[in-house]
């Protein structure tokens, strides 16, 4: 079982057209709450620093330019077991890939244009979780702030 909290982005095309609000509603019924929620414009240096892992890959500056070309949102998401869950709510990176009834395959247009980010460990959702919002920012439900040790600790 994984830890309690993941990454969500919602991505530039999403956004575009206007699926946000849909994809908010159905990560709410799927049982997740959303501790933290930005809506914000990746810089060039903050999306190459973001996918740093993929560096060198073929797909790495068109997946740059894709991820500043618009506003996404960036979501805190909090279940048991947070991080597969999201990822596979959200699908298979292609969406042609992505199981009936998951988010990519409802919203996303293609491999790169995918709707949406998942982190794909609790280390990484830790990293990107922090990359995104500061402690003072990430609030769970009774109002308390939610501190670096809160998120994903170790069992
Ligand atoms: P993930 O988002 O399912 O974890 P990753 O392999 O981490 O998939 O890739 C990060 C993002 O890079 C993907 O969500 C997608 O937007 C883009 N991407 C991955 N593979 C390709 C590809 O083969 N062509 C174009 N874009 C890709
Ligand atoms: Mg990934």
């Amino acid at each position: 079982m994984s830890g309690r909290h993941t990454l969500m982005l919602i991505k530039p095309n999403a956004v575009k057209n206007e699926f946000a609000e849909q994809i908010f509603l159905e990560v709410h019924q799927h049982g997740f709450k959303i501790l933290a929620c930005k809506k914000l414009q990746l810089s060039k240096n903050e999306a190459e620093a973001f996918y740093f892992v993929h560096k060198g890959k073929p797909f790495f500056d068109g997946l740059v330019e894709f991820m500043t070309s618009g506003p996404i949102y960036a979501a805190v998401l909090e279940k048991d077991n947070a991080v597969a869950d999201w990822r596979k709510l959200m699908g298979a990176t292609d969406p042609a890939k992505a199981e009936i009834g998951t988010i990519r395959r409802k919203y996303a247009e293609s491999v790169q244009h995918n709707a949406v980010h998942g982190s794909d460990s609790d280390a990484n959702a830790l990293n990107e979780i922090f990359f995104y919002f500061s402690a003072r920012e990430i609030v769970n439900a009774g109002g308390g702030i939610i501190q670096l040790h809160d998120i994903n600790k170790a069992e």
